[in-house]
């Protein structure tokens, strides 16, 4: 068995000479960014495979977060949740809102829409759920929440391109979406993300917002920001999401064969597949009762390092641990037991779409024996 490290992950990449094949394209017509062809392809391309009517690309995926905070008016307190990649709250820090941290259900790790109403206030404005490890939230109770309080929902869907529910896009949910196409995740520009709207008018004042304001040359209509994507990025986007299809059916083999494998070990659990989603498997973490396991979570971490296995403890710590969030009254680990506990049981495993049979069974064999 070799000992090469096997990272939690590993990107998706075009073919090099495909790649460079655009690559000349762009060097010919000198277009490097601010709307060119290969940035309006991916638009347009994205809606299509996405079946969405409309979408906005960013250079990452935490300014649309922050854009979508802007472009709502979204002020006072937002109700989210502490189960996540820290860019979700800082977010909400960078606009000034204060976060109202809710805890999560144990069956999905996403906000537990039963225990919103409760943290409504008078100031609150909006409720930011994210559907981690592209695990949809429980969108038609979250919606009738924000129908009868009159919030605005905007969804952090960095993990979650491509996740259908009963066949329709889950980033069709809420007001508005936000997504990550960073070098880690299923679909990736190398940095990159978007924003996904539902009207045009939406659209176009998120085009706005992410070229400084401008509506034309002369004309700034709102104080934007620059998070335009640039051509290169857009074109190896384009290539990429030639072969997504293949690498996320890939990625279902790779967690079925891990499902298949853990089921009968005791004291250690994964998701159920719920019925009527279509996942991406963008993420597979493993949880771990350390009584019945007969190991900590930590303890197993690091035997997995000991052995070049690099797994990742997403998402430990809480983001109300950080020293910013800490003081907030939300924060008390007493008003999120369940969110303590999964992040201090959660262990994400490799899961990427070319991770070979043997690395699986080189990552199985560690924990298991
Ligand atoms: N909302 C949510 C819910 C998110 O999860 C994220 C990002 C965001 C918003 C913000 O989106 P972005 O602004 O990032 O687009 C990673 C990513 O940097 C971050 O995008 C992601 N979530 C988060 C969950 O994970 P790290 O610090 O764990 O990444 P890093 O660099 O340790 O990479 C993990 C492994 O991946 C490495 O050990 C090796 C492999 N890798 C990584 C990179 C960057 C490669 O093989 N090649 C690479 O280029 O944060």
């Amino acid at each position: 068995m070799n000992n090469n490290p096997i990272y939690v992950t590993s990107p998706m990449m075009p073919s090099l000479d495909e790649f460079h094949t655009l690559l000349e394209e762009i060097w010919k017509s000198k277009t490097l960014t601010n709307n060119g062809n290969f940035h309006q392809l991916l638009e347009s391309e994205l809606c299509k495979y996405l079946n969405i009517p409309y979408i906005s690309l960013f250079t990452n995926g935490t300014l649309p977060l922050i854009t979508a905070l802007q472009a709502l008016h979204i002020t006072g307190e937002v109700i989210t949740t502490p189960f996540s990649f820290v860019a979700t709250t800082h977010a909400l820090w960078w606009n000034g809102i204060k976060p109202v941290f809710v805890d999560i259900e144990p069956v999905t790790c996403n906000l537990d829409p039963d225990k919103i109403e409760a943290a409504i206030t008078s100031r609150t404005t909006a409720i930011m759920p994210v559907h981690v490890y592209g695990n949809p939230c429980d969108i038609t109770k979250i919606q009738a929440i924000a129908d009868k309080y009159n919030l605005k929902v905007i969804y952090d869907a960095a993990h979650a391109f491509g996740v259908k529910v009963n066949g329709e896009s889950i980033l069709k949910a809420g007001d508005i979406s936000t997504l990550s196409f960073h070098a880690t995740k299923v679909f990736n520009t190398i940095e990159g993300g978007a924003l996904v709207m539902h009207d045009i008018q939406t659209k176009k004042q998120i085009d706005y917002l992410k070229n400084f304001g401008f509506a034309d040359e002369t004309t700034v209509v709102a104080p934007g920001i620059n998070s335009k994507m640039d051509e290169i990025r857009s074109a190896y986007g384009l290539l990429n999401l030639r072969q997504i299809d293949a690498a996320i059916e890939q990625r279902r083999k790779i967690v079925n064969l891990y499902k298949e494998e853990l089921k009968s070990i005791q004291g250690i659990s994964f998701f159920n597949n719920m019925p009527g989603v279509d996942y991406n498997y963008s993420y597979f973490p493993i949880f771990i009762d350390k009584e019945v396991f007969g190991m900590t979570r930590d303890a197993l971490y690091e035997k997995m390092k000991s052995m070049n296995i690099f797994g990742r403890r997403y998402f430990y710590p809480l983001i109300s641990n950080f020293s910013t969030y800490r003081g907030l009254e939300s924060s008390n680990p007493k008003n999120l037991p369940v969110a303590t506990h999964m992040a201090e049981s959660v262990i994400c495993l490799p899961l990427y779409s070319h991770l070979s049979t043997q690395d699986v069974e080189r990552i199985l064999t560690c924990i298991i024996s």
